[in-house]
């Protein structure tokens, strides 16, 4: 039994509305909504219900939305690409787009009375936002080198999509799992380097033999939250690819019809794993297959770094190359999405990828093409060979459109990396996160070095500041980082960095390095 459908008394006030109108219900009224204007239609389908279509009303830009999309592993055409410069091109200076830390893009600047017509354009070429916010699935990430990385051991692609097919009734919607009690995060791994941070998804498979077969090991209940952090811990289980989606399904109605709703702070899926113990947990999910699950395979394949996939890149397929492109902080304006897309044919095949690293890349270009595509001016603003500190830095979107920022976090981000690359030479990349508040969206955890938002007193006034995490393992082995020092006020920032990346990164004072010669 659902358990939405509990007394009112019970519920909190998100299940309350979703008892009293399923979000995907506002798809029914966007003409209506388009008509009447954001100021006039109801608040919670427009603060709440219109995230179930990926609409997400910005309080710190009253009018302006953010429409997240879902990209299915990452993967989007030249096509869709235009599409959606297209729709940023339409607000000016208001309209840009973010490549997300789930391999995903948002665009901002959106009018509510263009919704339809928005919509309309993204239906004939396969695109859709739909349950892309609030209790809902959140993207699905998968390997951004799927089908092409010669290291490959399963392509994830089209798993991704059939999950998501399978969860949004093929981009339409569904009210099967359209009223999870909170968000939740799937990732499949299909690589040796854990390119989707599996430990950090409320459910995540792992590429692991069982019997001499390439299957998943998979992992359950990491998440991040202002409340507590937790990474993905064993089912037990390992399944054959044929079974990704029968699993996801099994799992997300365990979730739906058992998962805790009164308190939305202990609603992610690990407080019902905390409150069942695996076993049981694993035992339900079981029920709902309708037979058991294989045990899970002794070792998974996860024994590489993780790789950033920025610069060239030979295939797999021989002859062909793959480019990363490092995209600062993520953002693009209409004309560097017109760009891309138009590269993405011109030398490759017209795919464009994203990384959870918030960078691009750009597939299936010929050797014989390689250096005309190396020659391109977005090249200069999108390098193949970025500096060591830039390369690594993801940050979130901050109080730029964010309102439970607590911080600016993306344009400090990248002056502070360009006033630490102005005096330091770094041996190798150092990654650092920043995210503007405990939510945790720029994954402070998973970094070398972890920036998150915070409110501090100086000289008795109150300031932009951080508390730091350091410690973030990727690729094989992962870890989470914890907090190492608490309010550090922004303006103080970047001599502690700097120290930080002398002492214990090996970087060297610009001047020192030219001294030497
Ligand atoms: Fe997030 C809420 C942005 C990845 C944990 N996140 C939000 C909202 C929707 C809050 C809001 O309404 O303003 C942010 C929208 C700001 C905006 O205008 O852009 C927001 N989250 C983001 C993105 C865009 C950050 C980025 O710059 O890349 C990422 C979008 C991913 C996507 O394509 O769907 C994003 N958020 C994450 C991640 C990272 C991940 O998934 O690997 C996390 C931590 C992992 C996790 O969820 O376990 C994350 N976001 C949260 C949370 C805390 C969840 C919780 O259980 O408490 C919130 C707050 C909430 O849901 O109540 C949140
Ligand atoms: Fe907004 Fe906080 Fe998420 Fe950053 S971490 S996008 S500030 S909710």
């Amino acid at each position: 039994m659902i358990s939405a459908t509990k007394p009112a008394a019970s519920l909190n006030k998100f299940e309350k509305f979703k008892a009293e109108k399923d979000g995907l219900a506002v798809k029914a009224q966007l003409e209506q909504f388009a008509q009447l204007g954001w100021e006039a239609i109801d608040e919670t389908d427009r603060e709440h219900r219109l995230k179930w279509l990926g609409v997400f009303f910005r309080p710190v830009t009253p009018g302006k939305f953010m429409l997240r999309m879902r990209l299915a592993n990452g993967i989007l055409t030249s096509a869709q690409m235009r599409v959606l410069a297209e729709v940023v091109q339409r607000y000016g200076e208001d309209g840009n787009a973010d490549i997300t830390t789930r391999q995903n893009l948002q665009l901002r600047g959106v009018r509510l009375e263009d919704i339809p017509d928005i919509f309309n354009r993204f239906e004939p070429v396969g695109l859709t936002s739909v349950q892309s916010g609030m209790d809902n699935v959140r993207n699905i990430t998968g390997a951004p080198v799927a089908g092409i990385d010669a290291s490959e051991l399963i392509d994830t692609r089209e798993l991704v999509q059939q999950v998501q097919d399978m969860l949004t009734n093929k981009g339409v919607g569904n009210p099967e799992f359209s009223n999870l009690p909170r968000k939740f995060n799937i990732a499949i791994a299909g690589g040796r380097d854990n390119c989707v941070h599996a430990e950090i998804n409320d459910l995540a498979f792992v590429p692991a033999y069982k019997n001499g077969l390439l299957g998943f090991n998979i992992v359950v209940g990491g998440f991040f939250s202002a409340k507590r952090c937790e990474p993905a811990i064993p089912l037990n289980a390992w399944v054959n690819p044929d079974d990704v989606v029968n699993v996801c399904r099994a799992v997300l109605e365990v979730y739906r019809d058992h998962g805790l709703r009164a308190n939305r702070q202990k609603a992610r899926l690990m407080w019902l794993i905390d409150e069942w113990g695996i076993d049981q947990f694993r035992a339900q999910v079981e029920k709902q297959i309708g037979r058991q699950l294989e045990t899970e395979a002794e070792k998974d394949e996860i024994d590489w770094e993780k790789r950033d996939h920025i610069g060239v890149y030979a295939q797999k397929q021989s002859g062909l190359n793959y480019v990363g492109l490092h995209i600062p902080v993520g953002r693009f304006n209409a004309q560097d999405m017109f760009d891309l897309a138009r590269i993405a044919e011109v030398y490759g095949s017209g795919e464009i990828r994203l990384t959870v690293e918030q960078n691009v890349i750009i597939p299936n270009i010929p050797d014989s093409r390689l250096d005309a595509f190396l020659g391109e001016p977005l090249l200069l603003k999108f390098s193949v060979n970025p500096e060591p500190l830039k390369r690594a830095l993801v940050s979130c979107t901050g109080s730029q459109f964010c309102n439970f920022a607590l911080i600016e976090t993306k344009n400090r981000a990248l002056a502070t990396i360009e006033a630490l690359e102005a005096s330091l030479s770094l041996p190798r990349p150092v990654r650092i996160h920043w995210t503007g508040c405990p939510n945790s969206c720029g994954q402070p955890q998973v970094a070398d070095i972890g920036l998150m938002g915070t409110k501090v007193r100086k000289n008795g006034k109150a300031v932009e500041g951080v508390d730091l995490y350091m410690g973030g393992k990727v690729g094989k082995e992962a870890q989470l980082g914890n907090c190492v020092q608490k309010g550090i006020a922004c303006e103080d920032l970047e001599p502690l960095l700097r120290d930080l990346l002398i002492e214990q990164f090996g970087a060297t004072p610009k001047q020192e390095v030219l001294a030497s010669f």
